[in-house]
């Protein structure tokens, strides 16, 4: 058996999750935040035999989007009386897909 935890954009969600729940795959939705642009985004997770992981993947691979993203960084301007001054600035990034973990599930147990 496998786990698979998948980063999705919020955008995509929801239809994953039902994509997934109509297949008869158990999954849970859990709001997490990216740790660079500091944004909501969502991770789910789902137990699946090994059998059907491509399945799963295939389904996360056909509705998530990678999609540009406007962040803002900052760079410090040159010397003199400006060094050390950080000015932020508009940056594009492309924001996945997904970011898809799978891992070996060691046991299932449901109490
Ligand atoms: P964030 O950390 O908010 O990253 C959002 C997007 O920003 C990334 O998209 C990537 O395109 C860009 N990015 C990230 N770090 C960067 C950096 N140091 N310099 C320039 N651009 C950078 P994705 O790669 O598609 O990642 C989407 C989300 O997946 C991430 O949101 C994070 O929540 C998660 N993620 C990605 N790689 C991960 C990893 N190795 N471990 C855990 N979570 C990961």
């Amino acid at each position: 058996m496998k786990l698979i935890v998948a980063i999705v954009q919020d955008e995509d969600a929801g239809r994953v999750v039902s994509e997934l729940m109509d297949k008869g795959f158990g999954v849970t939705k859990l709001a997490t935040t990216g740790g660079f642009l500091r944004a909501g985004n969502t991770t789910l997770i789902s137990g699946v035999e090994d059998d059907k992981l491509d399945q799963v993947i295939g389904i996360i691979e056909k509705i998530c989007k990678s999609r540009e993203q406007i962040t803002a960084s900052t760079a410090p301007m040159g010397g003199g009386a400006a060094q050390g001054v950080f000015v932020p600035y508009p940056i594009r990034v492309t924001v996945g897909g997904a970011t898809v973990f799978v891992l070996e599930v060691s046991q299932f147990i449901k109490v």
